[in-house]
């Protein structure tokens, strides 16, 4: 019998959305697109200001709350009042369906949210310019596997490579997810991402460098996202996202523009769920002789026999067995 899915881990979801009373009267929902530390940017929706973003400041009481997390993100949905002058106040934050977190840097327990409320996400590499590492890749997988968000991949600067390298290096995904060919230069494959994204609230996440940007810039000419274009002769002046920032690219239609993801620390991962975050282990789990196979060394372990086979690709299997002992990525 295979071993079912672990339950979705709940670290992500902060006191004040537990105890979601109702909205206070007069208040009315609103989206975080953007988060400045003590203020936000909210998009007010179905609203006779609907277009415009309104700055936002969080209700004292919300604060109060014990937080391992934060408190109100980009991707929430809230409900605020308004003030004069196109402010309003931030009186409640509604439960979160799933959050792509990373860890705060140098702490193991707070979590830095990335995109609350995210219906997938897709994982950006370029195929060169920076070189993909696929190792990192199989860790971004977990944190979205953790969360049970669907996920795409995206393998930019597409016309720097051969189709047969494209496929070396990416192609055993492919069993695995959907992966979206691009080239942001030339357009290539473009048109079918826009039509992945259509309809979704999609958080666009990989390294810096790798064509983020430039890709909704594309997908999406209305709004014009900073790129990490070198702006003058001497090299100075390259922009980077320095936090997430939602945009709506038609009705329902959202796209995070996320910032480089580099380390991420596994704070959060159970060893012992990690084997169901892998994919293509699942059908194995539950078949090995020990019940409580760690599939690294345990003779009887089916899960070694597929790598064997082949049906679990080598190099996954080595980031299985790599984030089990414990590695840290940076
Ligand atoms: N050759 C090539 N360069 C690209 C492509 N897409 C983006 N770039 C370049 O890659 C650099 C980083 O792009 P940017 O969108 O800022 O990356 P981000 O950090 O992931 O948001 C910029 O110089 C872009 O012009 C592409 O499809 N092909
Ligand atoms: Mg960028
Ligand atoms: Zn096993």
């Amino acid at each position: 019998m295979p071993k079912p899915r672990p339950p979705r881990s709940s670290i992500n979801l902060p006191d004040s959305a537990r105890n979601m009373g109702t909205p206070p009267a007069g208040s009315h929902r609103a989206k975080v697109v953007r988060a400045h530390g003590l203020w936000y940017e909210v998009k007010p929706v179905k609203d006779a200001r609907a277009g415009a973003t309104v700055i936002a400041t969080m209700k004292g009481q919300l604060k109060r709350n014990k937080r391992r997390t934060d408190i109100v993100a980009v991707g929430d949905w809230v409900w605020i009042t308004d003030l004069p002058d196109d402010e309003a106040v931030i009186e409640m934050v509604e439960p979160r369906s799933a959050a792509l977190v990373r860890t705060a840097r140098h702490t193991r327990d707070t979590e830095q949210v990335i995109l609350a409320n995210p219906d997938q996400v897709l994982f950006t590499f370029a195929i060169t310019d920076p070189e993909p590492h696929v190792r990192m890749l199989d860790r971004f997988i977990i944190l979205a596997e953790m969360q049970d968000i669907p996920i795409h991949l995206a393998v930019n600067k597409a016309e720097l490579a051969t189709p047969q390298h494209i496929e070396e290096m990416f192609g055993a995904y492919r069993t695995l997810y959907p992966v979206h060919v691009l080239s942001a230069h030339t357009g290539q494959g473009v048109a079918e991402l826009r039509r992945v994204l259509q309809g979704k609230t999609t958080a666009v996440a990989g390294p810096s460098g790798v064509g983020k940007s430039t890709i909704l810039n594309a997908i999406d000419p209305h709004h014009r996202r900073d790129t990490a274009e070198v702006s003058d002769a001497t090299g100075k002046g390259r922009h980077t996202t320095v936090g997430s920032r939602l945009y709506e690219i038609d009705d329902d239609t959202w796209v995070a523009d996320t910032p480089g993801m580099r380390a991420l620390a596994m704070h959060a991962i159970d060893a012992d769920h990690l084997d169901s975050y892998f994919v293509e282990f699942r059908p194995y789990l539950g078949e090995c002789f020990y019940q409580d196979c760690t599939h690294t060394h345990e003779p009887g372990c089916a899960v070694q026999v597929a790598v064997e086979r082949g049906d679990i690709t080598q190099p996954r299997y080595e980031s299985y067995v790599s984030l089990r002992s414990g590695d840290e990525l940076t």
